[in-house]
This record gives structure tokens, sequence and C-alpha cells, in this order.
């Protein structure tokens, strides 16, 4: 790890917005890695996920946050809590929005969170790939109004367009700083959650609107296959549901479902390990787990 180096900059950079806006595309096409999960689903991210992007000049530590929503359990005040926590240590802040959509109430609450806030806010359009110029005029005045943004710029966080301008803008804000990373680390999250992340995202596609994103997989152990020929890793993982009728499904007819999730997280979780991996999945039922608070830290999310 390098020392305070003349010049250099690091810092923190927070990335807000309402479910489904790219955050986790932007985090993912700047990092290089799948450490996001991406989905189509709102609230697939419900941790902080650390990307590390390291320049010649500069390293940029970026917090992907919870998708921030009007609470509605306990686990919506839990990830709201986490969301502003984390507003309050970071050095910019990405509040992004969706050129395709006009503003909405979501965004309404995160510009009121922000009011009192120090930090440089920067409003991000993205999928600017899908609308006229003209529109977009539209939708940043409809922003610029309500918010003294420090900077404004509209990317395309799929397709890339402006996302360097991004960056240097980003360098600019941050302060002189040591490495806080090696060069080649690009998230510090226990592989752990990013294997249970990548079997929650499989179930979530392939169950569509069936199962909601309550779910949880708790990974129960990794170990070393000392007996195999080759390099093997173990994966015992627990999907945890709310309802039998949940149960049935992700285990699908003659345990198919639970069959393809299992062969598409292995792919994932051999590419993340770089070994080959045996993965042993179970499902279990745990009624209204979301409200219960004391056993939230025992799936994983931290305060
Ligand atoms: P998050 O919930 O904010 O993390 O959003 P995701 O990164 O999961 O993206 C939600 C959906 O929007 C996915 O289907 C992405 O492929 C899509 N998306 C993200 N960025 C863009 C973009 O710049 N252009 C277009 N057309 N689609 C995008
Ligand atoms: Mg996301
Ligand atoms: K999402």
């Amino acid at each position: 790890m390098q020392q305070n180096n003349e010049g250099f900059k690091s810092g923190f950079i927070s990335i807000i917005g309402r479910p489904n806006v790219g955050k986790s595309t932007f985090l993912n096409r700047v990092i290089g890695q799948k450490i996001a999960i991406m989905s189509d689903k709102p609230q697939t991210t419900r941790n902080k996920v650390q990307g590390v992007l390291t320049l010649e000049k500069s390293q940029m530590i970026f917090i992907d946050t919870p998708g921030i929503h009007i609470p509605k359990h306990k686990l919506g005040d839990f990830m709201l809590k986490v969301a502003k926590n984390t507003l309050r240590e970071v050095d910019v802040i990405i509040f992004m929005v969706n050129a395709t959509e006009p503003r909405g109430k979501i965004d309404e609450l995160i510009m009121d969170m922000l009011e009192n806030n120090e930090t440089p806010v920067f409003l991000v359009i993205n999928k600017i790939d899908q609308v006229h110029p003209d529109e977009l005029i539209n939708i940043i005045n409809s922003y610029k109004n309500k918010y003294d943004f420090a900077e404004i710029i509209p990317i395309s966080a799929l397709q890339g367009n402006n996302v360097d301008r991004l960056l240097e803008t980003i360098q600019k804000y941050l302060p002189e700083g040591p490495q806080y990373y090696p060069a080649d680390q690009v998230t510090d999250h226990p592989e752990r959650f990013i294997i249970s992340e990548l079997i929650r995202e499989k179930v979530l596609h392939l169950t569509r609107e069936e199962i909601p994103h309550s779910i949880a997989v708790i990974i129960d152990k990794i170990k070393k296959e000392e007996d195999t020929e080759k390099d093997m890793i173990r994966v015992m993982a627990t999907i945890v549901v709310e309802r039998d009728s949940q149960k049935g499904i992700v285990i699908g007819k003659k345990g198919a479902l639970l069959k393809e999730v299992g062969i598409r997280a292995r792919q994932d979780i051999e590419m993340l390990l770089g070994t080959k991996v045996f993965l042993e999945l179970w499902v279990k039922v745990q009624k209204d787990w979301r409200n219960k608070s004391a056993q939230l830290r025992d799936y994983g999310f931290r305060d």
C-alpha cells in the first residue's frame, strides 16, 4: 500500500437514487467487475457495496447505498438509516436519476434528506441514450429548481457516454489523501456477502414477480475440499423465504428451479473464486423475518 504521495487524491463517493435508475450498472462499468448485483427488481442492493477505482493520481471508493424508499417495515427503517449514515461520511454524493422518468416522491425524499448535508452533490442524469435532448433539458430543470447541485452531469451508464467526464469531475472534488487500497483491489467486501448476493440474484431472476425481494440467502459454509484431485471449494447456502408457498416456488417442479439457480450461481461463484465450486442449496421458511430486528444481524445486515 502506498503512503501519502505528493498530489495523490482519494475519497469516498456515495451513489444514491431510487431503485432501477442504474446505480449498479454505473458501478459495474466503472469497476469493470460484477460486484454490485444488477437486477430489474428494485432493492436488489440492500447492503453497502464498495468498488475501488485506482487511477494514476487518484483513488475513488464508491459506495452503492441501499435503495431509498418510504419505510414500510423495520427493514426499511434500517436501510434508510444506513443510507443517511453513509451520506455523512463521504466526499462526493452522486444523486442518480433516470432521464426517462419524471421527478418522483422518492426523489423528493432524497433531496429533503440532503438539505443540511455539507457534502457536494452531483445530479447525474442516467439513461440519456433513451431520451431526446429537448426532454433532457426539461428533466434537468425539474431537479435544478429544487436543489443547488454542485455539478449536473448527464450519462449513459449502460453505453458509457460521458462516464469519463463524470470521473474527471469527481477527481477534482477529492481531497489529497493516501491510497487506501492496493491498486488491484476492487472491493473490500467479504466474498461471503458477494456469493450470497449472486445466489439471491438468480432466485429473483428465475422467479420473476412471484418471490418478493424479502428473501435472504445465508452462507452456511465455505470450505476447501481436500480429498479431490483438483482444487475445489464447497459452498453451502440456505435460501430463506417467508411462506411455505414461496418455498414451493423456489424449489420448483421436481426441484427444477432450484437446480437452475444452482447451475447459474455456481458459474458466477467459480468466476469470482477462480476455482471449481460445488454448490449445495437448501430452502427454509422463516415467517415474517423482515420485522424481527434481532434477526437482521444474523442475516448479514450491518448497522
Ligand atoms: P439500480 O437499482 O439503481 O442499481 O439499477 P440497475 O443498475 O440495476 O439498473 C436497472 C435497469 O436499468 C437495468 O435493466 C439496466 O440495464 C438499466 N440501465 C442502467 N443504466 C442504463 C442506461 O444508461 N441506459 C439504459 N437504456 N438502461 C440502463
Ligand atoms: Mg443496484
Ligand atoms: K436493481
